[in-house]
């Protein structure tokens, strides 16, 4: 399998998720202005939408979509319990997080990464963003991961998105002016989810540790 990401975006989080697993795959550093990867071969070819994450298969097949990326990977190795099985409410309700989690987290962000172009637009978004961070830190009150006790693929994602707040948390690039001080849950769910090996050897494998 290949990997194509880049460094502390969205794609961390499968990157996360494959090193969970103990799953090998090549990872492909995509430079998003040159549309290159680390080779010099063109991302267009390989996807034509030309954003990160895309999973290419043994067989040449590209998978899209973070949050169905790593349901894909988790699936694969289902006695890890990343992902609920298949079927279960549970499973629904990963699906409402990373569905929460990419239309009104990730791309919630963007106004926020883009303030000089967003403009006056910025004044209505950050205040939305604040509100489903003020609602992710309530969920995590009783609870050390999002779904309960166990890590899941939801927090890999959630892990990646946070890390463009706090003034860039994870890198100076991804950088949005939203904090997290006042989030006490947040932030240790945070230390919690960093201090995994595997995300540990993500941020390394990525050039953020
Ligand atoms: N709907 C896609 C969105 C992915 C996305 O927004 N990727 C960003 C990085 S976080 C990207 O590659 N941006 C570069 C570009 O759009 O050219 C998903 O959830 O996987």
């Amino acid at each position: 399998m290949k990997l194509y990401y880049i460094p502390a975006s969205c794609s961390l989080a499968p990157h996360i998720v494959l090193n969970e697993l103990g799953l090998q795959a090549a990872l492909i550093k995509v430079d998003h202005k040159k549309h290159r990867t680390d080779s010099g071969a063109d991302y267009l070819a390989v996807n034509p939408l030309a954003y990160v994450p895309a999973l290419e298969l043994e067989d040449g097949t590209l998978l899209r979509e973070g949050p169905a990326i790593v349901q894909y990977l988790a699936d694969l190795k289902p006695e890890c319990q990343l992902v609920p099985p298949a079927g279960s409410l549970a499973r629904y309700r990963l699906q409402e997080w990373l569905n929460f989690l990419s239309s009104e987290v990730h791309k919630g962000f963007i106004p926020l990464l883009y303030a000089t172009l967003a403009g006056s637009y910025v004044a209505t978004a950050k205040p939305k963003l604040e509100q489903r961070f003020h609602w992710i830190d309530a969920q995590l009150a009783e609870k050390p991961y999002l779904m309960g006790d166990a890590f899941r693929v939801a927090d890999a994602y959630l892990f990646a998105l946070t890390g463009w707040g706090q003034a860039g948390w994870l890198t100076s690039y991804y950088k949005a002016d939203i904090h997290f001080d006042h989030l006490h849950n947040l932030r240790a769910w945070h230390e919690r989810v960093k201090a995994r090996p595997a995300v540990l050897t993500a941020l390394r494998e990525e050039g953020l540790a």
